[in-house]
């Protein structure tokens, strides 16, 4: 991936030195190989994973990036004009041609323990050209003026010092989700290849009122990648998209993900979590804990991602239906494969454990009662009998063998079942599980 970065910067460069030869040009300009667009500031940069901005009293500060990959900040400093670029990768971005066989100075210097070390060259017309490396990103400062060398290495300086050294035992600063529900479009470097994609959603009403969408990312060079959500056979399609993000589950993989979550029926929500490659959108896929398979997104709504761990919401069907939560990670094999957090259960996410109004006789659908000895395990008493008129709150489930619950004097406790997956019904002790209690509400 380096490779192609340092060769798509020789590409420009060689057509800035073309287009200089072209203007019958012989002295050193600064030219720039369009497109150049102009930015508002140096937040625009941070998608190209680039920080970089004018020195402390700069003057006359403008913005810019060049061909998607390149960012770039011209000020102007004790009366002399610069131009001062970054970009992923190796390579000389300045963009300036011309005679540099006047001289060249290697600066080196200290800073935070490491070493730091310049290029400076001298043109003919006095103007210098600083180039130095750092952390994968190559930088360069050319000024027309001609200033001292000093004078020049000491501002390559107070740019190195002003936006610290990356320093590989500092966490980098999280990538904050960006959520597009609204623009449908949105622009990032998905790939890690220095270069901006565009991503966006287009959706579409059939004659029947049927929803299609399409994810298409827009590589810099215009070529366009297109999923078809619902093409694949078990893929469902989305009707109402509620969820529309760009995350980073990984910040060290130099990847983005894109997530889409929706209603692909009356309440049934899934979760596409993409990647672009380079060559093709990838959805994850998720492990089906009993069947063993994998299939194309997860089930439920995705609610957020912190630390590579996703938290999805659905309704679960365990002892009536509830609305829980369950944290799902990228399974250790380095397959695009969710499976939930080992150890972890859904959990009940709609405030019932923590509401005194569930315990209450009228409350229906949250606390259930017994209707006749239910046999569980309680923690620290080991297993017994619940009897019959007995309020209990399902808490947590892993959606096959147990739920957890808690009972109205906070004792909690595990109730074991065997869901018949023929038949689909659930059984306890052998039991169909509504021989236990007065009411299970089980929606839909
Ligand atoms: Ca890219
Ligand atoms: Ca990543």
């Amino acid at each position: 991936m380096k490779r192609k970065v340092a060769l798509t910067l020789a590409l420009l460069l060689a057509a800035a030195l073309a287009a200089g030869c072209a203007a019958g040009e012989d002295k050193p300009s600064a030219q720039l190989p369009n497109p150049v667009e102009e930015v508002d500031g140096p937040e625009d940069f941070l998608p190209l994973g680039i920080a970089i901005d004018a020195p402390q009293n700069a003057e006359d500060v403008s913005y810019a990036i060049i061909s998607d990959t390149v960012a770039q900040v011209e000020f102007t400093l004790d009366g002399n004009g610069y131009t001062y670029r970054a970009a992923k990768g190796e390579g000389d971005i300045s963009g300036v041609s011309g005679l540099f066989n006047v001289g060249t100075l290697n600066v080196n210097w200290e800073f935070e323990g490491k070493g730091v070390s310049a290029v400076v060259k001298t043109a003919e017309t006095g103007g210098r050209l600083a180039t130095w490396e750092e952390a994968g990103i190559s930088y360069s400062l050319w000024t027309e003026s001609a200033v001292s060398d000093d004078v020049i290495s000491s501002l390559v300086l107070k740019l190195v010092v002003q936006q610290g050294l990356a320093d590989p035992e500092d966490t980098p600063a999280p990538f904050a989700p960006v959520d597009f529900l609204e623009a449908r479009t949105a622009q990032a470097d998905l790939n890690g290849d220095g270069a901006l994609e565009t991503v966006n959603l287009v959706t579409t009403t059939d004659e029947y009122g049927w929803e299609h969408n399409t994810l298409n990312v827009t590589t810099a060079d215009g070529t366009v990648y297109e999923l078809q959500v619902g093409e694949e056979a078990w893929l469902l399609e989305i009707q109402w998209v509620t969820v529309l993000q760009l995350i980073d589950l990984d910040p060290d993989d130099g990847m983005l993900e894109v997530v889409l979550s929706g209603d692909y029926a009356s309440s049934d929500y899934i979760t596409l979590i993409c990647r672009f490659d380079g060559t093709q959108i990838l959805i994850a896929g998720s492990e089906d804990l009993i069947s063993g398979e994998t299939y194309s997104g997860i089930y439920g709504e995705f609610e957020g991602a912190e630390n590579g761990i996703v938290t999805i919401s659905d309704a679960v069907d365990v002892l009536g239906t509830w609305w829980g939560t369950r944290r799902y990670a990228l399974s250790t094999e380095g397959a695009f494969v969710f499976s939930p957090v080992e150890g972890e259960l859904w959990q009940r996410a709609d405030g019932a454990a923590e509401d005194p109004q569930t315990w209450a006789d009228e409350e229906f659908g949250r606390a259930l009662r017994t209707k006749a000895e239910l046999p569980v395990t309680l923690d620290g008493e080991g297993e017994t009998a619940l009897p019959a008129g007995t309020k209990l709150l399902i808490t947590a489930s892993d959606n096959s063998s147990i739920a957890r619950f808690v009972l109205e004097d906070g004792r909690t406790g595990t109730i074991a079942f065997v869901r018949d997956t023929t038949d689909w019904v659930t059984r306890i002790n052998g039991i169909e599980e509504s021989e236990y209690f007065e009411v299970l509400p089980y929606a839909g």
